[in-house]
């Protein structure tokens, strides 16, 4: 044989490998700390990397796949602002022969041979979690516990099932209630913003749970500047572990943290390399991530690389 990828195995050689990537945007920390994983084990491997931002808008993304399928380039690797709406772009990579891999999010379609693999976390077990840890500390509540969600992008994988996570592990526990849930986009900004809509339209809020540490860290603004006390007046449950969130939650202000891994640098470029070399790859890779008491959060922040 002699097909391009056959000759790139056999070289020995990667640098003529390259790779396009289109990135959701740069909304959040854990976002920042996952480009970073994408670009620094990218240039490790020495593939050239081919680098796009779609500002968290799906056009974007359509138009820098159809960018990378112009280019020819050998695979393409995306995490899907959102889960639908992206059949007819995977049917053109397939067609010209591209390799797809998904990084992070889902997509919803039907047919999985547009894509070799999904390697990112469980959101449905990420919002469990968080649920559980509720439920648990509200056990022998004998009042009603007035919770508010902050929800992350509109049709996002993570927005979808960490939403669907939480409700299945707090439904067990009557007292539990979603008084008012709404989108803060995974943004600090738009996280205060409704923050301060909740605390305006709601008298009584006992809990916050935020779909990331962005928007709990938008919020604690917000409840800070209504003369709150986050941690205590609220209890905050978050997604995510990145460094800021942490360190609220060592501080108190944080009182849960779901971790989410967003090193997945090193686990897309071993894919590539074995999509490339014919190798099969498992449909699924599941990332593996804890969670965190504020305690625990103070006793790893000194040694987390993000
Ligand atoms: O939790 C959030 C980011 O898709 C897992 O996107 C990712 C999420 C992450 O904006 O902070």
């Amino acid at each position: 044989a002699c097909g391009k990828s056959e000759d790139k195995k056999t070289s020995g050689s990667t640098s003529d490998i390259s790779l396009g990537f289109a990135q959701v945007g740069a909304e959040s920390g854990w976002r920042t700390a996952n480009t970073n994983s994408i670009k620094d084990s990218a240039s490790e491997a020495g593939f050239d990397l081919k680098f796009s931002d779609a500002q968290q808008k799906q056009e974007n993304q359509i138009k820098a796949i159809r960018t990378f399928i112009q280019q020819k380039v050998d695979v393409i690797a995306f995490s899907p602002v959102v889960e639908s709406g992206w059949d007819t772009v995977l049917k053109e990579a397939k067609d010209a022969g591209i390799p797809v891999i998904l990084t992070d999010r889902a997509v919803d379609s039907k047919d999985e041979s547009l894509y070799v693999t999904f390697i990112g976390s469980d959101f449905v077990e990420e919002g469990k979690k968080a649920g559980q840890w509720l439920s648990d500390q509200y056990k022998d509540a004998s009042a009603d516990v007035n919770i508010v969600e902050l929800q992350g992008t509109t049709g996002s994988a993570p927005a979808i099932d960490r939403k669907a996570g939480f409700e299945e592990a707090i439904k067990g526990n009557s007292h539990l209630k979603i008084i008012a849930s709404q989108t803060g986009d995974f943004t600090r900004a738009k996280g205060k913003e409704v923050m301060q809509a909740f605390l305006k339209a709601n008298p009584k809020i006992d809990v916050l749970y935020a779909h990331n540490d962005d928007m709990a860290l938008g919020a604690i603004q917000a409840i800070e500047a209504a003369g709150l006390k986050p941690g205590v007046d609220i209890k905050i449950i978050s997604v995510d572990a990145v460094h800021d969130g942490m360190q609220a939650a060592s501080e108190g202000k944080i009182n849960y943290i779901v971790e989410c891994n967003p090193l997945l640098g090193p686990q897309l470029m071993d894919a590539v390399r074995d999509v490339l070399a014919g190798k099969t790859i498992e449909k699924r890779i599941v990332t593996k991530e804890g969670t965190f008491t504020s305690e625990e959060a103070k006793a790893a922040l000194p040694d987390r690389k993000y």
